[in-house]
This record gives structure tokens, sequence and C-alpha cells, in this order.
């Protein structure tokens, strides 16, 4: 009988896109365990799904102006969309707004309820007394009190990751109207977690087999004493408490959406009863993904949880990636730093995010990513080494035909190779099976390394011209370490091997185990070029085309105009500083150049959505201007760059230098960068500076 495993990955806020950074820390590493586990014979239920209830959503829903199950109705469509593109598969993935959900939670809690486990208490809250209302915690801001960071919001400090309350902000101030809350008596339901005291030392100390930094957030967790915990909140948006006197209350986000798992369990088996079935075997181990800011609530809140319920079984394993960063600065939607899946989808196959991503994975430590670096290595590692291997072993198999392994006598070079992979393969397994994915990966790229310069040493194609015995037995050893690198790639880059693995004969998924036996070389059908290069470099800096509709003054600052301006289908209003240099009268109906993707930001109480370009010198003010027959809202091109055009903060567009520079007598905008000069054009035409001004001075 096979082995039955259960494996989850959090469940993410559908509160907006999900990044690079979450698919890295969680998604990615679980799908890659999750194709292993099947790979090798086990019968995997995985499940995640959107968390939809909380402040994540109803703050994002206020922001938005439309109701919280719209927005986590778009965001689950969107996540869902990012992970089917990505090829990362579940068994289910729940929306915690089900009535499914709701059901399963409610008898949970109720079991809880009647084991004792959870009781009515008195809780001071903060309280706004300007909107007059309880406020939950993600509602208060303030001043970590563990690591002095300013904008720790009430539940936890996203910069050191301390759990808090927001009793123990420093400064603390209501989100939605920055009024100093008071702290009031409320009642609330709490979780007993502090009668898990014993159990959960012991549980921690079973498990040390987790990674360190698992191990050391938790040890050091519970060595603080555990307390009881809060388990309803004031909100509307949520799951219901099955007790009068609760009506304007909720269920608190976490304690509900880690009763996820069990939901996912039921709506993957479609059977209830099934489901809590399995649930209660112990043979069944369950796996947990997620980002490190998970931690405490996958290694000790929900097993404490599971404690109370008594039955189920606890996790065996808790896999916490860290963080990865971009380009240095920790990805973040609202401070927008790093790209979100979607746009990265447009400009990159999901093969090469894949690889991009395996190849940085943030296990055991941070780890940075940035498009250049992904690009090169794409290039050089995926496409010039295991491509290229593979192509060249494909073509070459594909000219003589079937090749017998009993028809070829190995040379000492051949079998030299093929030990290699043999202990590749190995530890390649070896390392999945302890969950380290960025081990494992590494050594299938440093098979894919070797068996390039094998290649390329043994020289088949020469061997194949004189027609002696080494012509077949290397392309023979060639071809198994293709079959292998397919086969254990299945985990990884499920596309190429997939495709790989057809063009050998093989149209299901091979099983991946230490003897894969491969009797016959043969490749059926001409292999096509397995990638493309990445050509052209991404730059995210959007420069638009607009025509300056309307110019006003600035209600509160002498220097600066209102502009308002026709972007084609968008109408956008910025401020700028060039009072001095322009007129109202001068501005009208130019065509100005404007940054589009920039955050917009708020100047002396005025939102400015765009920046314009201008290069100044000696205190004069010159616009850059597109063509006249330029059409509003369009894009400006530079060189043979993609664009990304995602939101992007000052200090980021302030990275590319961007000046005045000297080309056949004209002086004209061009991106500086690595010693040369890229004209900003548009339909084939390059942009102008407005009245005279010398060149190498910085646009602006
Ligand atoms: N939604 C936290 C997060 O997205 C949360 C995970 C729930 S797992 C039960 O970081
Ligand atoms: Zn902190």
């Amino acid at each position: 009988m096979k082995e039955k495993v259960f494996i989850f990955v959090a469940l993410p806020y559908a509160n907006g896109p999900l990044h690079l950074g979450h698919i890295a820390g969680a998604y990615l590493p679980y799908d890659a365990f999750r194709r292993f586990m099947i790979l090798t014979g086990r019968e995997v239920v995985s499940a995640s799904g959107s968390d939809e209830h909380g402040t994540p959503i109803t703050i994002k829903a206020m922001q938005e102006g439309i109701s919280p199950k719209e927005i986590a109705t778009k965001f689950h469509n969107v996540n869902s969309d990012i992970f089917k593109r990505m090829n990362i598969e579940f068994n289910a993935f729940i929306e915690t707004s089900s009535d499914l959900h709701k059901m399963v939670v409610k008898d949970f809690i109720t079991k809880l309820i009647d084991k004792g486990y959870i009781y009515e208490g008195n809780m001071i809250q903060p309280f706004c007394p300007h909107d007059n209302m309880f406020l939950p915690d993600r509602y208060v801001k303030g001043k970590c009190p563990k690591c002095g960071y300013e904008n720790a919001r009430g539940d936890q400090c996203e910069n050191c990751g301390a759990t808090l309350e927001p009793s123990e902000l420093i400064n603390p101030v209501c989100i939605l109207d920055g009024y100093t809350p008071e702290f009031r008596e409320t009642k609330h339901l709490f979780f007993k977690l502090s009668s898990f005291q014993e159990d959960m030392e012991k549980f921690i100390s079973e498990r040390k087999y987790w990674r360190d930094n698992v191990l050391k957030y938790s040890r050091n967790f519970i060595s603080q004493g555990l307390k009881d915990r809060p388990i309803t909140r004031d909100l509307d948006w949520g799951v219901d408490i099955p007790f009068p006197g609760y009506e304007r209350k909720k269920i608190y986000v976490w304690f509900e959406a880690l009763i996820g798992y069990i939901t996912g369990t039921v709506q993957a088996l479609n059977d209830y009863n099934g489901a809590l079935e399995h649930w209660k075997d112990k043979k069944i181990r369950h796996y947990y993904f997620m980002g490190k800011d998970n931690i405490p609530f996958h290694s000790i809140i929900w097993p404490a949880m599971l404690m109370a319920e008594g039955e189920y079984t606890l996790p065996y394993y808790v896999a916490a990636n860290e963080y990865l960063n971009f380009q240095g600065e920790k990805f973040s939607k609202s401070g927008g730093v790093g790209i979100s899946m979607p746009k990265l989808l447009e400009s990159y196959n999901s093969e090469y995010i894949r690889f991009g991503v395996f190849y940085n994975l943030p296990e055991g430590h941070d780890s940075d990513f940035s498009l250049e670096e992904f690009q090169n290595k794409v290039n050089s590692e995926l496409i010039d080494k295991f491509g290229n291997f593979v192509n060249r072993a494909l073509i070459l198999s594909f000219k003589k035909g079937k090749i017998n392994r009993d028809q070829i006598a190995q040379s000492q070079r051949d079998t030299e190779a093929e030990k290699f992979m043999r202990d590749s393969l190995k530890s390649i397994i070896n390392n999945m099976e302890n969950v380290n994915i960025r081990e494992a990966f590494k050594v299938w790229l440093e098979l894919a390394r070797y068996s390039n310069i094998y290649i390329t040493e043994r020289k088949p194609w020469e061997a194949c011209k004189k027609d002696d015995a080494n012509c077949l037995a290397s392309i023979y050893t060639s071809m198994k370490i293709v079959f292998t690198l397919a086969v254990s790639g299945q985990i990884f880059l499920p596309e190429t091997s997939r495709k790989l693995l057809s063009w050998l004969g093989y149209n299901e998924p091979v099983m991946l185990h230490e003897d894969l036996d491969y009797p016959v070389a043969h490749v059926l059908q001409k292999p096509e070029k397995l990638f493309e290069k990445i050509m052209s470099k991404s730059l995210n800096v959007s420069l638009k085309v607009a025509r300056v509709m309307d110019v006003m003054d600035h209600p509160n600052a002498e220097k600066l105009y209102l502009l308002d301006l026709d972007l084609g289908e968008e109408k956008r209003r910025i401020i700028s500083g060039i009072k001095d240099s322009y007129t109202r009268d001068a501005l009208v109906n130019k065509k100005i150049v404007i940054v589009s993707n920039l955050k917009p930001a708020v100047i002396r109480g005025e939102k400015s959505n765009g920046m314009l370009l201008a290069a100044e010198e000696d205190g004069k003010v010159h616009l850059v201007l597109a063509p006249e027959e330029a059409i509003p809202g369009s894009e400006i091109k530079i060189g043979d760059y993609n664009i990304i055009n995602e939101e992007i903060s000052i200090e980021e567009f302030k990275r590319h230098e961007i000046v005045t520079y000297e080309k056949d007598g004209d002086i004209i905008p061009a991106l500086h960068e690595n010693n040369s000069f890229i004209p900003l054009t548009i339909n084939g035409k390059n942009l102008t500076i407005d009245g005279k001004v010398s060149k190498g001075i910085r646009i602006k």
C-alpha cells in the first residue's frame, strides 16, 4: 500500500497579488516537495487556500472602496491564476469565507469549548474614541518595543518578526484617523495555550530534525512561557462565534485560517468524515511550508490547538524559509519594492522563473534576487550548461537511432560519468527526502554542468566520424544522463522535463528512484530547441507621453504647479516645481514625458501621480518633450529594454541615470548605463529637450 502524506502550505492573504518573495519563501519549495513525494510513490493530499478574513482584507477593502468579499474573491482569482501559470499545484485550494470552512471551524471550536480549552475572559483592548470602536490589532501601529522599527503593526513587527500586542507598541496610533487609542476592557474568548507548556516542550524536543531557524525560534518562544491567547476580534468580517453576546465579534483570523488545513483535506477528499479519519491516522506525516514570519503559528499555536482537539496528528515537519530580498531590499507591496508575479509572468517563461527561484532559494538564510542576475543565470546556467548539454546529446542520439545498452562498451570516462550521475541522483533524492530543496537543486544543476564538460571532452561527434566504439558508448552514456536529469528535473522544471521525456518516448511522468532503468537510448522525434535565451534585458521604468491639459497653482506651496495631464485613456495630476521657468500658457498643450509608474506621493496636501522629466541648468528648467505627433499615453522606448511597468519608489527611479546626450549635433535625453548611452525614443524618433542645454546634465 502507498504511504500517505499530507502537505500544506500557508494560506496567502487574499489582499493582493503574490510577489516573488512569497513564491520563493513558500509555494515553490512546497511544489517541488509535493512533486518529489508523488514521484517517489507517495499518495499525497495537499492543500492551501486564500486567507480571506481578518484585517489585511478589511483594510485593503477600505482602501479600494469595495467590500471585503469582493477583495477576497478578486485576489483569490488572481493568485489561483498565478499558481496555475507557475505550475504550482494543490489538491485543494480553499477559500476561508466558504460555508465548508465555516462549518469545519465551528465543529473544531465547539470541540475545544467542550473540552474546556476555550473560556471567556476580559481583555484590555485599544479603543479609538474618535471612531467609537474597539480596534483590531492591525488597526493600530506604532514603534516596535523589540527592535525600534517605527511602523510595527499591532499584531506583529514586520521588521524583526516579533509577535506583538497593540498595548506593547510605543506611541500607538489608530490607522483610520491617527488618533491615540485608549485601552479599555472588553470581553473575548481565550484559548488556553498555557496548558500546553510541557507538552509543547516535549513536542519540540522530539523534532530535532527540523531546520535550525524553526527550532531556535520555537524554543525561544516556549521558553518565554506560553500565555493564553484571545481568539476573537472586534470585526464584522470573519467566521461567526456561536455564542450570544458575540454578535459584533468574529473569530480571530489566524485561529480559523489554521483550521483551513483541515478544510483543505475535506475539500481535496470530498469527504468530511473520511478526511477527519485521516487526521487521526498517526502514520500519515504532515508537512507544512511557509515564510519565516509564520513560524510560531505553525510550530506552536497550531500544534497546541491540535493537542487541545486531542485526536489529530501533529505536524511532522515545519519547513520555514527565510526571505528573498529584491535587489538588496525587502520585497514589499506597499513600499513599491519588487515585482509582482503577474508582471514577472508577462515578461518571462514560468520555467525560467522557477529556475531563478530554485537557484536562489532562501533556505537557511536570506537571499537576494536581482533581475540582472536572474537573466544572467538563466542564460549562462540553464541554457548554456543544461540546455547545451541536453541539446547536443539529443541531436547526436537522434541521428544515430536506437542504441541498446548491451551493444556498447563504456570507456573509463563513461563509467566515471555514470558514477557521478548515480551519486548525484542519490543525493537529490536524499536531500529532497529531508526537505533540503536548495541543496537538491544545486546537485541537479551540478550534474548538468558536469555533463556539459563530459560531452565536450568526450566529443562523440568525432568518435562518430571514425565510427569507433566510443561513438555509441558516449552517446548512450550522455543520453542516460539526459534521462536522469529529466526524471529528477520533474521536481523543479516540470514543463521542460515533460518535453524531454516525451521526446524520449515517455508520455507519462516517470517515477523517481535511485536505480532508474534506461536500457535503450532512443530519441523518437527531432528535438526542438529547448530554450530561447533572454535577449532583451528588463527595466522597471515606464516613461509615457502626457499632454498638459491644465495648469493650476498649488494651494499650499508657492513654487509648485498642479498639472492636469492627458494620457490617452487616463487622466492624471502631477505636482511640479517648474514655475520659475514656465508660465501657464507655455505649458498648456505641450507634450511632456512623465515617469508613469512612480508610487503616488502627497506633496503639501496634494496628490502627485507621477513626475515629469526635465534637465536643470543654471537655475532654469528644460522639459523633455515628445514629438508633436506622439499620442498621449504611449510608452517611450529605451533601446531594446523590455519595460516592466510595476510601481517603483522615487529612490528606485533615481538609480537609473538619464542624462542630456549629444548625438549628431542634437542634445537629446538618453539612459546612461554601463558606459553607454541609450537614446529615449518614440516611433523611432528621439525625444528632444526644450531650449538650449549642455550635454551631460542629469535629467530628473
Ligand atoms: N495568511 C499569513 C501570511 O500570509 C497567513 C497565513 C495563514 S496560514 C494558516 O503571511
Ligand atoms: Zn521589531
